[in-house]
Parts: structure tokens; sequence; C-alpha cells
């Protein structure tokens, strides 16, 4: 009989973590979540998926950890012994880097050589997944592929740098199998309230049921390359199924401006945006990435990977999930209730 693969996933609780548990579990994997002690829940995302303990034929087991602790990395991996090791936990917010650099550095980017070490010193044999991102590009000239330059512009895109740097050093240093998934903006129902794409989908659809009646941004020129969280998650799997670890770059090949999505979602909701929404000088970062958009043909050819949602079915899928929200939501208010649940995203 074959035997069951593990994995051990950072960020389980997160956004990709969530889709990556589902995957990995439609394989048939067994998988050891690190989550962190909070005083309010932090599983909403993967609620679904959690079984007791008790129960027979659980494969998702959940860790007490936190990825600034190292010797606890260790004793993690030395008793799992993943197969393979998805790191995706990073204090995420680009924006939030600005307001806590030092924490972003310890975290993302000291958090990612945590975990290589651990893998390092206990000697298991696994492979390793970095979720290194399109923000180290930063300033570089668009359309961005693996031999881009870094610009860095945040103290979180550093952060990604020095983890991607890690990365390739201990595949050279210790031929430790680990691969860089360098992944453009991927959005989803899932995607934290206060990133842009979800802010504006729950402001305008709480807007269109008269919950709230303006919605403040920052920079609507800024352009990205926003793919579905559902197809990006696919990618990450594959770099690690492959014969030799690599670099892959991973996005549509379609851009768009903050502009463009926050006109597209208004009008899908027969809403001029313009109505609602204002600028407010302090969603503006210090430094700006303008322009991103990638060019993905390698993990095209080697993967054999594609994206299968467009930009339009993204939206709409995002806008149906937080109608829902917004519904049950006003169907609480109107019935006397002072907070139907929804809160004023910033
Ligand atoms: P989220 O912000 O949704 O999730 C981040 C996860 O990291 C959460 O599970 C969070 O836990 C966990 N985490 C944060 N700090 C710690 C810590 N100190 N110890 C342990 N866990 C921690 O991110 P996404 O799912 O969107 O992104 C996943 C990864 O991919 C991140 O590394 C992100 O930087 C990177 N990335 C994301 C892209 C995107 O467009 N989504 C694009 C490129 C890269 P908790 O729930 O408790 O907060
Ligand atoms: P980003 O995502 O910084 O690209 O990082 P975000 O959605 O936060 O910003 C995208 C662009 O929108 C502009 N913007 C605003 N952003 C936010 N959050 N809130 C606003 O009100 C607002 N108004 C305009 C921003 O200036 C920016 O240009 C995401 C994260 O998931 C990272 O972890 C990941 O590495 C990158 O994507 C790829």
């Amino acid at each position: 009989m074959a035997q069951v693969k593990k994995a051990f996933i950072t960020g389980i609780t997160g956004q990709d973590g969530s889709y990556l548990a589902e995957l990995l579990l439609s394989k048939g994997y067994e998988i050891h979540g690190l989550i962190r002690r909070s005083s309010t829940f932090n599983t909403d995302r993967i609620d679904h998926l959690y079984k007791d303990t008790h129960d027979p034929g659980v494969r998702m087991y959940l860790h007490y950890g936190d990825i600034s602790v190292s010797g606890q990395l260790m004793d993690l991996l030395h008793d799992i012994q993943p197969d393979e090791i998805y790191h995706l936990g990073a204090q995420s917010h680009v924006r939030v880097s600005f307001d806590m650099p030092e924490y972003t550095g310890d975290v993302t980017g000291l958090g990612t050589l945590r975990l290589l070490e651990a893998i390092r010193k206990t000697g298991i044999k696994t492979r390793f997944y970095q979720a290194s991102s399109s923000e180290m590009f930063g300033a570089a000239h668009p359309p961005q592929n693996e031999e881009s330059p870094f610009e860095p512009q945040s103290p979180y895109a550093a952060a990604k740098v020095f983890s991607y740097h890690m990365v390739k050093n201990y595949r050279k240093a210790y031929n430790i199998f680990a691969s860089n998934g360098i992944l453009f903006n991927h959005e989803s129902p899932r995607r934290g309230e206060t990133f842009v794409t979800r802010k504006i989908t729950r402001a305008a659809t709480r807007i269109k049921l008269r919950l709230q009646d303006k919605l403040y941004l920052g920079n609507l020129e800024a352009k990205r390359d926003w793919g579905f969280a559902g197809d990006f998650i696919e990618a990450m799997w594959l770099m690690l199924q492959q014969d030799e670890p690599d670099d892959f770059v991973i996005a549509t090949g379609e851009a768009h401006s903050v502009r463009e999505f926050t006109e597209k979602v208004f009008k899908k909701l027969d809403l001029d945006y313009k109505e609602y929404v204002a600028i407010d000088q302090r969603y503006f970062r210090p430094a700006e990435v303008d322009f991103l958009l990638g060019d993905a043909a390698k993990a095209r050819k080697k993967l054999g990977w594609e994206p299968k949602v467009s930009f339009d079915q993204l939206i709409d899928m995002m806008i149906e999930a937080d109608m829902e929200l917004a519904r049950r939501e006003k169907t609480l208010v109107d019935a006397g209730f002072k907070n139907g649940g929804g809160r004023l995203v910033t």
C-alpha cells in the first residue's frame, strides 16, 4: 500500500493555506498546520475541514506555534517528518509592514530562515515551498519574469527578497529541495478584508444594501495582475512534484488598475463608484509599487500550469459571496439588531 504523504503548512489559517489544505486533503495527504494562539478564533477559513482528532479517519492536525520561535519549529518537523513543507505564514500586508518593519522582518524574513535551519538541523528529507511574492520586483519594469531584477519598495518586499535568497542558498549549500513560487496577487472570497479587492467587494455590496455609504481608498492608479487563489495554490503543489527544485513566476498575464477594479465592481451592482468612493491619504504607502504584470511562461511550459478563472469571473465570485454576507447582515439589522456583524473595514 502506498504511504500516505504528510504535509506541514504554515499560514494554514490564511487565504492560501485554507485552499491548499482543501487541495492536499483531496489528494489523500495527511496535513499538519501551524496555528497561532489567539484570544478570538482565527480558524474560520478551515473550520469546514476540521474533524475532532478522536474521530476515525482524521487527516488534518493543528499545532500551536509561531514562526518567530525556532526551537519549536524544529521539534514539530522532527516529530511530524513531513514529506512536503508549504511555508505560507507571514505578516503579509504591505501597508502594515511600514508600520511594523521590525516585526515584518522577523516573521516574513527570518521566519523562513528558521524553517530552513530546522530542516538542516533535523536532517529530515523533505521538500520546501516558499511563498515568494511579485512585490519583490517592486519598481522593476513590467512584464516581470524569473529574470527580472528585484527592486523591493517596502519592508515586506525586502523581507521576502531575503527569504527568496535564503531558499536559493540552502538549495545550493545543503542540497535541500527548496523552491520559490513568485506569486502575483491572488484573491478570492476568502481574501483578508483589508486587501484592496476584498475591501472593495465587501464595501460595494454593503453600499448596495444601504449598510454603508462611503468607501475610502488610497492610490487608484496602481496596477496589479490579479488571479484566483484557488488556481494559484495548484501551482504550489506542482512545484513540489518536480524532479528538481526551481523558482517560478505564477501570474495571469493581465493587469488592471485599482480604479478599473472598483469601477467594474460597482457597475456590476448598478452603482456609479464616483458617488461613493473617496480618497484617504492614510491608505497611500510611503513608497508604492505602480505596475505588476507577470509573465508565467516558464510555469506554463514546465509545470503545465495555467489560470482557469478570469478577471471577470473572479469579481463575480467575490461579489456573490460578499452579497450573501451583506444580506445576512441586513436581515439582522432589519430585525432590530444594532450590529448585524458587519465591520467598517480599514
Ligand atoms: P494571509 O495574510 O491571508 O495569511 C497569512 C497567514 O500567516 C495566516 O495563517 C496567519 O495566521 C499566518 N501568520 C502570520 N504571522 C504568523 C506567525 N508569526 N506565526 C505563524 N503564523 C503566522 O496571507 P495569504 O494567504 O494571502 O498569503 C500566503 C502567503 O503568500 C504569505 O506568505 C504572503 O506573503 C504570500 N503571498 C501572497 C500573495 C497573495 O496575493 N495573496 C501573493 C504573493 C505572496 P493568523 O490567521 O493567525 O493571522
Ligand atoms: P498588495 O495588495 O500591496 O499588492 O500586496 P493590496 O490589495 O493591499 O494593495 C494593492 C494595491 O491597491 C492599492 N490601494 C489599496 N490597498 C489597500 N490595501 N487598501 C486601500 O484602501 C487601497 N487603496 C489603494 C495599494 O496601494 C496597492 O497598490 C498583496 C499581498 O497579498 C502581499 O502579501 C502579496 O505579496 C502581494 O499582494 C503580491
